[in-house]
Order: structure tokens, then C-alpha cells, then sequence
């Protein structure tokens, strides 16, 4: 169940957004986008003439129980989805991408595409825009350092996209790239980074064209914010949150399997795989449990870490027969 009625809801839990998502469920359950109607409410403390975010027109929410695009599993507030992000291209620390994240100009952007397929090219994001089918999924997102969070994404399959371009049967694994520029990057500037930009990820093809995968160009109703990855970033839920990358420039479609940004600084403790795995350990901590955004002290919020992010069920099939102590 999405909405939960006002006496389910603490006072002090009610946020724009859960207002925004259950005006939309409801709108929804009548057949009317909110954004046809006009009706988006500011999410943040901003006017909403200064948010640079915009409406995105996408399809309504069919919560299902046993869909695994939707759960029902409580969302951080906007505020607190971006404002508590990784994004090393503006610093290490969680609190730096919001802070430094609005140095990017994410228009015009265009995302290229190499390698092994009939249809490579630069493909403007204003026309692939008009070519996908935007929805919404609603999705965990678990980073290996132990803490997670459910986030409304808007974003179209990402297979959907692949079959675009026509991948030839040499494509057995597709890289990512996001954007180097130093000057709108202030990370990328820092003498001190341990990253050798740009940042890059893989996926197997196969993982790719699951349907679980997800391009994302928006949360909460609305265009990304920088922080977040905008404006258009990989949304992988059954892997560790740094497989889902962030500000993509590029996708190489290849034979070799590609080396990704934290296999080479840390290979024995960031594998190609990375699928989350409650019982294979990172060698500095535990990923038996993790740590549900929102928390505090006086309720942390400390919840068992599912296989596969709890969507084993779903992805279980791609790695029959592999042995994912050593595929880490
Ligand atoms: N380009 C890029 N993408 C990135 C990262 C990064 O540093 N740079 N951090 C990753 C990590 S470690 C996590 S946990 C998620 C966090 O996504 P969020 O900030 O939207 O929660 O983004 C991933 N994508
Ligand atoms: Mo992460």
C-alpha cells in the first residue's frame, strides 16, 4: 500500500513529499497526472521559482504487492534524499554534492554512444527524451557503506534505451562513463582524489537488459537534482549503491569486460559484480545490516540486508552457478 492515511503518518514525518505522493496516488486513482494539471508543489524550503527542478510527465503508479518496480517501504524527504549523497565529482564527503553540485550545467547534454552496435552516435537528451516512455519506480537503493534508502524515481528501462542502438552479438558488456569537466567539477579538481576521473561502471549485457534496470532522469516527481546524478544517471537496485552511476556521458558497448572507477582503486574491496550480499562481507564492515534513511538516535532504523537488495526473486537466474564469494 503507497498511501497511508493521515493516522498512519507521525506529524512530524509529513513532508511535501509524502503529501506530493499520495496527491499524486490519488490523482492517479482518478486517471489525472498531477503534472497535466498543473498542480506540482515546491518540494523544498524554496519558491518554486527558484528551483531549478522541473515537472515530469510520466505514468501513474500501479502499486501492486508483488510488483517489484513499487514498494511500500517509507521515502526520505526530498531534503534528506538530496542532501545525503556520494558523488566524489564534488567532494567525499556526504554533505559536499549538495553543496557543490550546482556548478553543473546539465543543458545541453547528450549521451554517447561506441563500440559494438549498429546505431552508435551522440544522442541528444532532448530527443532521447521524446523517444522513452518516462514512469516512476519506486526502488531501494543500498550503498556499501551500510545505509539505504527507498527513492521515487522517474527514468525509462534501460533496456528499452540499449535495443535503441542496436547492440551486435560482440556486445557482452556495456560501460558507462559520467561527465569530466573540471571546471564545474570541483572534485574532480582536488589533488587529494583517489578517483582516476572520469568515473566509470559495467554491466554484464545480460544485467543490462533486465528488466529491473532503470535510467533514471528524475525523483520525487521532478527532473533530477545535480547532486543526484542529473541529468541522467544508472539505477541498478539489486547492486550496491556506487554501481549506479551518476551524470552520463557515455556508453561503450564492448567484448572485454570494462574496468570500473572502484575496482581500480580498491579491487579487493569493490568487485565487477557488486550485487549486495548480506553474506559476503566488505573487508572493512559487515553487510549483514544496513542503516534505513531516514534515521536518528533515537530510532536508528537498523534493518537485515536482503540478498540482492531484497530482489532476488527477480535477478537470482543471472548468476546461476557462479560462485558470488569470489564474483564480489
Ligand atoms: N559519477 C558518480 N556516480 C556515483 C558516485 C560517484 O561518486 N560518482 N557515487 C556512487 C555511490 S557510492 C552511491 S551510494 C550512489 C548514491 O546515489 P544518491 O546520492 O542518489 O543516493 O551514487 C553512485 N554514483
Ligand atoms: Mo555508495
Amino acid at each position: 500500500m503507497l498511501i497511508r492515511t493521515p493516522s498512519d503518518i507521525l506529524s512530524s514525518e509529513i513532508t511535501p513529499e509524502s503529501v506530493y505522493l499520495k496527491r499524486r496516488q490519488f490523482m492517479q486513482g482518478i486517471g489525472i497526472g498531477a503534472t497535466a494539471l498543473g498542480l506540482g508543489l515546491p518540494a523544498t524550503g524554496l519558491a518554486a521559482s527558484e528551483d531549478p527542478r522541473k515537472d515530469l510527465e510520466f505514468s501513474p503508479v500501479v502499486a501492486k504487492a508483488d510488483n517489484p518496480f513499487y514498494t511500500d517501504e517509507n521515502t526520505p524527504s526530498f531534503a534528506q534524499a538530496s542532501s545525503y549523497n556520494n558523488f566524489y565529482e564534488f567532494g567525499t564527503d556526504k554533505t559536499d554534492p549538495a553543496k557543490n553540485a550546482h556548478t553543473l550545467t546539465t543543458d545541453p547534454w547528450s549521451v554517447q554512444v561506441e563500440g559494438d552496435v549498429a546505431k552508435p552516435g551522440s544522442y541528444p537528451l532532448e530527443d532521447i527524451m521524446k523517444l522513452m516512455t518516462l514512469e516512476e519506480r519506486i526502488y531501494r537503493l543500498r550503498c556499501v557503506e551500510a545505509w539505504s534508502m527507498v527513492i521515487p524515481w522517474v527514468g525509462f528501462s534501460l533496456a528499452e534505451f540499449i535495443k535503441m542502438f542496436e547492440p551486435t552479438s560482440n556486445a557482452k558488456y556495456v560501460e558507462f562513463t559520467t561527465l569530466y569537466r573540471r571546471s564545474e567539477m570541483k572534485g574532480q579538481r582536488s589533488a587529494f582524489s583517489v578517483i582516476d576521473w572520469p568515473y566509470t561502471e559495467g554491466l554484464r549485457m545480460d544485467e543490462a537488459m533486465h528488466p529491473l534496470a532503470f535510467m533514471s532522469v528524475g525523483m520525487y516527481g521532478k527532473t533530477l537534482p545535480n547532486q543526484n546524478g542529473a541529468p541522467i544517471r544508472l539505477v541498478v537496485p539489486w547492486k550496491y549503491g556506487f554501481k549506479s552511476i551518476k551524470s552520463i556521458v557515455k556508453m561503450r558497448f564492448t567484448s572485454i569486460r570494462p574496468k570500473t572507477s572502484w575496482q581500480g582503486i580498491a579491487p579487493d574491496e569493490y568487485g565487477f559484480y557488486a550485487n549486495v550480499n548480506p553474506e559476503v562481507s566488505h573487508p572493512r564492515w559487515s553487510q549483514a545490516y544496513e542503516r534505513r534513511l531516514p534515521s536518528s538516535l533515537l530510532s536508528p532504523s537498523r534493518i537485515k540486508t536482503e540478498m540482492f537488495n531484497g530482489y532476488g526473486e527477480q535477478v537470482a537466474g543471472l548468476y546461476k552457478g557462479m560462485n558470488l564469494r569470489r564474483h564480489y
